[in-house]
């Protein structure tokens, strides 16, 4: 564990052109696509609280949720930008094997061609024993190996994230298997080049039926780098159908605004001028713009709210200050109201405890994980998954909400 490591001085941060990047989301009609469009950067935006997710760049209030649909695509352009880099669409080719390593064991063999270049990654899949149900096996990708308890009829795929894009430090970038196929000088940060990586694997299972694996039903978790990483593939890959990030705080479910208000009040936190020295979770890019926050257009609450109104539920650990707890529970709060809006504010769950090691589980939590996958995986509609809680107590930084959120949540449903 390196929560407490050192910010690594003297780190030349290169500034690389802007990345001209385009939503991922399917759009109905042409005129839907104007509506969507967004440029790829606002440079006259200047807000110093959390941006209100219910305008669009023009300043037009999002009053549908097919409004809400456009405005995760302006969000999708605007993230890929400043923040993660470009997200590449499918390779050129793509072939899979599906390889039965054991009575319950197999690897899906991945192998990319993509202008000259191939790349093969082997996720390994570890399935339930008996038959599978009609649709098949509901299934969890977890980012580098499981933190969170599955229930054993949840089939659990094992990601490798860390040889798809390296995350050991400033040395790690254009590092690992996705630069092979796409360069090392692709604008992508490692943790969008492992969401390209979740999205592949829905790929490769959607058209490998004898994996008996159901693609309407898959969930991705990692905890602390892998629980940032596991955030950005449910937002930006729409088939993720449950996000279950796990202690991913500042990068991940907290907002930087709120990550540097709380090192203000005086909390040794992670901010965004240290993770952009620290690793290659984020775009060269976005260093230019760790510094004034203000001129970001989004934060990380808009990030979450891209799953909306998908299902997540976010665990956070209240014993590391360095996560920014205080910025985890403010930034989910304001990401919150875009669930409310949709009339689905228990898809989104919040639980931050603590007495626990940093990625370690207590079962106390498990009640509330066993509802999100009951609920969202395993088909029983009527389970209780209202949670959102903290047993923080916020030292001497106080949560105001008023300071930060300066929207009413309309009714987009
Ligand atoms: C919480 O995730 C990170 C954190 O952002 C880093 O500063 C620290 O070095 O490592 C944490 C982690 O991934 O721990 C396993």
């Amino acid at each position: 564990m390196q929560l407490f490591k050192a910010v690594q001085l003297g780190v030349t941060l290169t500034l690389l052109n802007l990345v001209h990047a385009r939503p991922s989301e399917q759009v109905a009609s042409r005129d839907a696509a104007a509506f969507c469009s967004t440029p790829s950067l606002l440079p006259n935006f200047n807000n110093s609280k959390l941006p209100n997710p219910f305008l669009f760049d023009d300043g037009r209030e999002v009053k549908t949720a097919a409004d809400w649909d456009c405005r995760r695509a302006q969000l999708n352009t605007l993230i890929q930008s400043y923040e993660s880099g470009a997200l590449p669409g499918p390779p050129q080719s793509m072939s899979v094997h599906f390889n039965k390593t054991g009575n319950a064991t197999a690897t899906l063999s991945i192998t990319s061609h993509h202008q000259g270049a191939s790349m093969t990654f082997a996720p390994t899949i570890a399935f339930p024993s008996g038959s599978p149900p009609r649709g098949g096996w509901p299934m969890v990708i977890a980012y580098d190996g499981l933190s969170i308890p599955v229930p054993s009829n949840i089939a659990v795929m094992t990601y490798a994230n860390s040889d798809m894009a390296q995350q050991n430090d400033q040395s790690s970038r254009g590092v690992g298997l996705f630069y092979d196929l796409f360069g090392a000088n692709a604008s992508a940060s490692s943790m969008i080049a492992w969401t390209w990586g979740v999205s592949r694997i829905i790929d490769a299972l959607e058209r490998t039926p004898q994996a008996h694996i159901n693609t309407q039903k898959i969930a991705v978790t990692g905890c602390s780098r892998n629980g940032k990483g596991a955030l950005m593939a449910g937002a930006f890959e729409p088939r993720v159908a449950l996000t279950i990030p796990q202690e991913s705080g500042s990068g991940g479910d907290a907002c930087w605004r709120l990550s540097l208000f709380e090192q203000n009040e005086g909390s040794v936190v992670q901010t965004a001028t240290e993770i952009v020295q620290e690793n290659v979770w984020f775009s060269t890019n976005f260093a230019n713009y760790v510094n004034d926050l203000s001129v970001l257009p989004f934060d990380h609450h808009s990030l979450a709210a891209m799953i909306a109104p998908r299902p997540m539920i976010s665990y956070e650990n209240t014993d590391f200050v360095w996560l920014s707890p205080l910025s985890s529970f403010g930034c989910m709060s304001a990401a919150h109201t875009v669930w409310e809006a949709l009339g689905v504010a228990d898809h989104h769950g919040f639980e931050q405890v603590g007495g626990h090691p940093h990625c370690a589980w207590p079962d106390s939590l498990s009640p509330t994980l066993n509802a999100f996958f009951d609920r969202f995986l395993l088909d029983q509609p009527n389970v209780n998954t209202t949670f959102f809680q903290s047993n923080m107590v916020f030292n001497n930084v106080t949560w105001n909400p008023a300071q930060w959120i300066d929207w009413k949540t309309p009714r987009l449903h």
